[in-house]
């Protein structure tokens, strides 16, 4: 044991777009995820030896706006009487590029805190933690979660074997934050609310979807809702968006796959990279398809 704590990246297939409160974080419409085990961050903290609080990820000291930022949040649940800590995180994940790795790091963090301080933590109250520092990290304790706008989240059955592949357009920090995306639209865009109600709607589509076992269903309501979300961006003042023509490139890749007889669904979030959703039966010759069709990088996830 390297007394590392790991936290796994999350994918919503309804997502989670706008703050009904910010305190305690609390979502505007319920959502629900995926969780990709292969995608991962792992944390461990030691005693500083500098006298400051430090903080690393991948071996690269982060700047003092990063770590103000990580301190103010832990300081909310650790003793307010502590040493200066090292905090070492390692991402699987590419960091701020829209693939959930403030969901895995949050996860490996609040964990990390919890072994550190000897907080000694239930699993549920890690997840309310956890939600603070990010709110889609809450559902990464569960293979399948669901996050309502009480604030509950809770584990979804599926008997479906999904998995995910991401096909990669860009690597690079996203230019707007998804945080400050997210305030932008509730804030600015015309269709805020129309989305909110799409969303309620897809939600329990997607519950009953699941329930039945309907890949079909799950995958157009995992389409259709990253659609409605991406849409809020074009709609908000001033305008933007997270996707890039490769983005549409990529989601024609997964449409001509699929009308070709494969079954896969796309989804994007707060980046331009496209993930695509199917049974885990199809792997190889999906695989095969979107390695002949796709030139870019490929990340196979496992869930
Ligand atoms: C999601 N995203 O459901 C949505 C879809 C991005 C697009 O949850 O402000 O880092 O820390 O609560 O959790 C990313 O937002 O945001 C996110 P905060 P978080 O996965």
């Amino acid at each position: 044991m390297d007394n590392f704590s790991i936290g796994y990246a999350n994918i919503a297939l309804v997502k989670y777009w706008g703050k009904k409160s910010k305190n305690p974080v609390l979502p505007f419409n319920p959502n629900i995820s995926l969780r990709l085990d292969s995608l991962y961050s792992k944390t461990k903290i030691e005693k500083s030896s500098s006298g400051y609080d430090e903080f690393y990820i991948n071996d690269k000291k982060q700047s003092d706006k990063e770590v103000s930022k990580i301190i103010n949040f832990i300081d909310k649940f650790v003793p307010s009487k502590r040493e200066r800590i090292k905090i070492i995180s390692y991402n699987t994940v590419p960091t701020a590029a829209g693939l959930s790795s403030s969901s895995s790091g949050t996860m490996a963090l609040v964990i990390a805190c919890n072994e550190y301080f000897k907080l000694n933590k239930s699993t549920e109250q890690l997840i309310k933690i956890a939600k603070e520092g990010s709110g889609s990290s809450c559902r990464s304790f569960f293979k399948m979660a669901s996050w309502l706008e009480d604030g509950t989240v809770k584990e979804i059955k599926c008997n479906l074997d999904l998995a995910m592949f991401i096909l990669v357009v860009s690597e690079d920090i996203k230019e707007i934050s998804s945080r400050e995306a997210m305030e932008r639209c509730v804030k600015t865009s015309t269709n805020f609310k129309e989305w909110t109600e799409t969303a309620k709607k897809d939600f329990d589509s997607m519950i009953s979807a699941i329930e039945e076992n309907n890949f079909t269903k799950i995958g157009k309501i995992t389409e259709s809702n990253a659609l409605a979300m991406h849409s809020t961006t074009k709609c908000a003042t001033p305008s933007f968006s997270f996707l890039t023509e490769e983005s549409y490139e990529a989601m024609d890749i997964v449409k001509k796959i699929r009308n070709s007889g494969i079954e896969c669904y796309f989804t994007m979030d707060a980046g331009p990279n496209v993930k695509v959703l199917y049974q885990k039966k199809d792997h190889d010759k999906l695989y095969e398809e979107i390695k002949y069709l796709w030139k870019k990088k490929i990340i196979q996830c496992m869930v």
